[in-house]
């Protein structure tokens, strides 16, 4: 298991070219779909985990425990605010016991015997969980000498623009020191502002889930 630690920014026509500037190195251009599945009440978002399954692997994103509230200065803070951190578990056993944790009331009464294999799917239906969200996204990535960093400029099929600094840290990693990575790479991108930067999850609930989109915002997920 590890951890992400990523701030999301918006990119502009001269960010390629500070990306270069700065001495990135492209490590080359993917595509993926990616589908998102939840119960049909969002049993699952609404505690902000987020199952997906992207270019045939599954990943659970779950809050990490620790509650963001470890001493830091106030520029620390602000910066550390900028940043989201999620556990992201890719085992596909250990995602279904999670998941099946969670939503017990719906298994309470089903048969939830579940196959470990990454093709077969029937456990989801099983559980009862659905696709909410599907969209495919561009990527080109770039690693920084900053070492751990790598930038992430997304282009969503759905018109969405987002770039992501991101640092993955093994479990139990030192998280201040991937907060100040993080830092100094916004630093040299010249990223300024304090506001976050939605991600293209909230750009495709506003338009396609409105309803959940709002109560995630009113449940400060989102
Ligand atoms: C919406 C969300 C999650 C789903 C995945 O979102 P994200 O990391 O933005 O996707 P992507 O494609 O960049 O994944 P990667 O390739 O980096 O693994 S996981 C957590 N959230 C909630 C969330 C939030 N509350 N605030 C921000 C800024 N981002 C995500």
């Amino acid at each position: 298991m590890s951890v992400e630690v990523e701030r999301k920014f918006l990119c502009n026509a001269d960010t390629l070219k500070t990306l270069q500037e700065i001495g990135a190195v492209c490590l080359g251009q993917r595509q993926f779909c990616d589908q998102y599945f939840d119960t049909p009440k969002f049993d699952l978002t609404l505690r902000d985990m987020w199952l997906r399954k992207r270019k045939g692997c599954w990943e659970l994103k779950c809050p990490t425990t620790s509650n963001g509230t470890e001493e830091r200065s106030g520029e620390q803070s602000k910066a550390a605010a900028l940043c989201s951190r999620y556990k992201e578990i890719t085992n596909l056993p250990e995602i279904q016991l999670r998941v099946k944790e969670v939503i017990k009331d719906v298994c309470a009464d089903r048969e939830t015997e579940m196959s470990p294999s990454q093709e077969d799917e029937s456990w989801l239906s099983k559980i009862n969980l659905v696709c909410f969200a599907e969209f495919t996204t561009v990527r080109r990535s770039f690693t920084l000498e900053e070492e751990g960093v790598q930038v992430d400029l997304d282009q969503a099929d759905f018109g969405y623009h987002v770039g992501e600094i991101e640092v993955l840290l093994p479990e139990g990693g030192d998280l201040q020191s991937a907060l100040e990575k993080i830092e100094r790479t916004a630093g040299k991108l010249g990223l300024t502002g304090d506001q976050r930067v939605e991600g293209k999850m909230h750009v495709y609930l506003k338009s396609n889930h409105p309803e959940h989109y709002a109560k995630l915002l009113s449940e400060h997920i989102l």
